[in-house]
């Protein structure tokens, strides 16, 4: 038997066993082996029904995304295609229970289905995550899943990708038991009953009470596209698996599987499918740091300890207390902090209005966020991180008072988003312990933090940052010690180029619909407002020294600031603002710009979208390519990880590195040498742009080049 699948026998049950860690993908092997499990448990006498069960840490994740992503690129055999052992699974004459713990996702879920009976452990994840992929469950699933919990919920299931937990699959049908205590010992119990009792064989793709009629159905396709495109906006595959699903509930089985191979096919071969695989392999290669083996020790956060209950501090302590790490929270003043408290227990409240979890966890998650004014108990804490004013004599004043106060093995830690980590650790006698890591507002939902090596930044500080951000269900991504770090670097050259279309022609609600439309979360500007134009006007000041000569600097930004329109918190900025925020486009604003670029000789005319979108992404992948040569990002995935996860990037574009790929180097690199002709010389572009593009390379194949020389400068 092949090692990948075992089976042995319990109290007269066949038990099969997959063993292909880590997350017991459907990796080629798998499905052989299952078959030839069923082949020899069919046989044996000694055996009334069968389990299969996941081996390790969970049940089946799904087929396995790298010969997906072999598959998107149009390389390998083509798509998995897993008919053969789903139909083996059901025709088996002896009753198979799937016995769940882990997660059973997508192909998971599929092969799942394909048993008589499923039972799980309470907190079992099961679901069809496939559209985060953008493709559509390829296995039969839009298929049996409508035929277990019905269309409706069917669509929500596969358009969200959102898992369910064991209770709520039971109640919709999904699986037919919850086992508490020991699985095996309950799944072989469960399968005995059901072949002592000469329970029907349930075979799902039987099965058509739950598909409804048309009539019905109609409404909760409708509904379903509206969410598809509401919650998933420019995306093929939510909408096609509708779709598929239609099919499930509008013709015979067989024929329902053939559409939704059909669908499966296309969507596998779309851009979207292969950025969004880029996206998935990207997230989890960014916690490989070439020196930091995975084994590295790191130091164990028991306790945290924050400086500044403001709103990064306060959303860092959510963080930390919704992982379940006790939070030391302190101000410098007492009105200040009650506001930092009353801002947290502000938001928890909204969440249990919302239902995302009960008054008991907020309780739970208040109680560990202890607000002080004092140092006091900063002795014991694992990690500090002070989240003050962006000052660095602040910052140094801060940390040298904690170099006389915390334990040397504290992490010593910065949320500075553009300050030098170096010259902050520059004040501690252990700039080995020093670390920055640079939350992104709202700190307790967005998941990147940016980890910044400093010069002295110990291994074992860099391992315990990428292990925290883990714990904290963040992406920790490590980039090197310069101005803006990757993120902030990249985002103003982006800025600067948006308030230039507007000075040349566009205008602000013009350049956010395009942006919006390429796929951004949100437009530069409306970005700007609710950052604030003051921030944003302080930020062009500190960064003056780095304009380079013949350099045309924007003149709007700083006229709204000195009008006192700093965005949504004063009604007013790039934008006007009614009541409930919605930005209004603003004719006085027109007026000031045009007055602007009339008085500074621009002369103004027609910019298309297409000029939008090229100079705002370019400009910002310029600099990325800067980054990457200079060595600040590990890889173009990295830098990918960051607008995806921090700047609201949209995901099935793989991110702004990826995106050049696929626009082509050569493309990208010879638009900005036009732009370099047109407007100036900060439109060079970047050496590492320049060779790739000569040579015919793409940015995925220079990380895949670099993989073990890479060092964060
Ligand atoms: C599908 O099933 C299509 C079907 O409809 C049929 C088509 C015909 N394959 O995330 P982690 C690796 S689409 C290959 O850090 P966690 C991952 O790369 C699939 N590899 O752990 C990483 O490798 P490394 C539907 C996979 O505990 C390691 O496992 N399923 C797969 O935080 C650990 O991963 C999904 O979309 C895979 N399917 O989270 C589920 N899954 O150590 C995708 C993981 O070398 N997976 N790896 O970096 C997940 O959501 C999470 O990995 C999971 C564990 C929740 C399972």
């Amino acid at each position: 038997m092949d090692q990948l699948v075992n089976l042995t026998t319990h109290d007269g049950v066949a038990v099969i066993v997959i063993n292909n860690p880590p997350v017991n993908a459907l990796s080629p092997g798998v499905p052989e082996g299952l078959v030839a499990a069923l082949d020899a448990a069919e046989k044996d006498p000694s055996a009334d029904a069968i389990v299969i069960i996941g081996g390790g840490r969970t049940f089946i994740a799904g087929a396995d995304i790298k010969e997906l992503e072999l598959a998107a690129a149009g390389r390998g055999s083509g798509p998995p295609e897993f008919h053969g052992i789903l139909a083996r699974i059901e025709n088996t004459a002896k009753p198979v229970v799937m016995a769940i713990h882990g997660t059973a996702l997508g192909g998971g879920n599929e092969v799942a289905m394909a048993g008589h009976y499923r039972v799980a452990v309470p907190d079992a994840q099961i679901g069809q995550p496939e559209v985060n992929l953008g493709i559509i469950p390829g296995a039969e699933g839009t298929q049996r899943l409508p035929r277990l919990v019905g269309v409706a919920a069917a669509v929500d299931l596969c358009v969200s990708g959102k898992p369910i937990r064991a209770p709520e699959a039971l109640k919709l049908g999904l699986i037919d038991r919850v086992i508490e205590g020991d699985l095996l010992k309950g799944a072989v119990h469960f399968a005995r009953e059901i072949a002592k009792e000469g329970a029907p064989l349930r075979k799902t793709s039987e099965l058509s009470e739950k598909l409804g009629s048309e009539w019905v159905d109609a409404s909760i396709y409708v509904a379903g596209r509206d969410q598809a495109r509401r919650t998933r906006r420019n995306m093929l595959a939510p909408l096609k698996v509708v779709d598929a699903i239609e099919a499930a509930a509008t013709l015979p089985f067989e024929e329902g599987c053939k559409k939704e191979r059909e669908i499966f096919v296309e969507c596998i071969q779309s851009d979207q499918a292969r950025a969004l695989i880029h996206a998935f392999f990207a997230e989890r290669a960014v916690a490989k740091i070439p020196d930091i083996p995975k084994d590295m020790p790191v130091y164990n956060i028991r306790e945290a300890a924050i400086i500044g209950a403001g709103t990064m501090g306060g959303g860092i302590a959510m963080a930390c207390a919704n992982a379940g790490i006790p939070v030391l929270l302190k101000e410098v003043e007492q009105a200040a902090l009650d506001r930092g408290m009353a801002t947290i227990r502000r938001n928890y409240e909204n969440s249990v209005k919302k239902g995302r979890f009960s008054q008991e966890v907020m309780d739970q998650r208040m109680a560990l966020i202890h607000p002080q004014l004092t140092y006091e108990g900063f002795e014991r804490a694992d990690l500090i991180l002070e989240a003050a004013f962006e000052s660095m004599d602040l910052k140094k004043r801060i940390f040298g008072e904690l170099d006389k106060i915390a334990k040397l093995d504290c992490v010593l830690a910065t949320n500075t988003s553009t300050l030098d980590i170096d010259e902050i650790a520059s004040v501690t006698g252990i700039p080995r312990m020093v670390i920055g890591l640079h939350f992104f507002s709202p700190a307790n939902v967005m998941r990147l933090v940016e980890i910044v090596r400093g010069k002295a930044t110990s291994k074992p500080v860099v391992a315990t940052a990428l292990a925290l951000a883990k714990k904290l269900g963040k992406v920790g991504v490590v980039v090197g010690n310069c101005r803006g770090f990757v993120g902030n670097r990249m985002m103003l050259p982006y800025m600067r180029e948006a308030q230039l279309l507007v000075e040349e022609g566009a205008t602000p609600e013009q350049v956010d619909r395009a942006l919006y439309n390429f796929g951004m979360a949100m437009g530069i500007f409306a970005v700007d407002d609710m950052g604030g134009i003051d921030l944003a006007y302080r930020v062009r000041q500190e960064y003056k020294h780095l304009e380079k000569p013949g350099m045309r600097m924007p003149l709007v930004l700083e006229k709204l600031f000195h009008m006192g329109r700093y965005g949504q918190k004063t009604g007013a900025g790039w934008y006007r603002y009614d009541e409930n925020r919605k930005p209004i486009p603003d004719p006085e604003v027109h007026a000031i710009i045009e007055k602007t670029a009339h008085e500074a000789g621009i002369p103004r005319r027609h910019i298309s979208d297409d000029e939008i979108i090229e100079r705002c992404i370019y400009i910002m992948i310029n600099e990325g390519a800067k980054i990457l040569e200079e060595g600040y990002a590990l890889r173009a995935a990295d830098i990918d990880v960051i607008y995806l996860t921090g700047y609201g990037f949209p995901g099935y574009r793989g991110g702004p590195m990826w995106y050049a790929d696929t626009v082509g180097l050569k493309r990208v690199r010879d638009r900005i040498r036009e732009f370099r002709a047109q407007h100036g010389e900060w439109w060079e572009p970047a050496p590492l742009l320049d060779k790739l593009a000569d040579q015919g390379q793409t940015f995925a194949a220079w990380d895949a080049a670099h993989e073990h020389e890479m060092a964060v400068a």
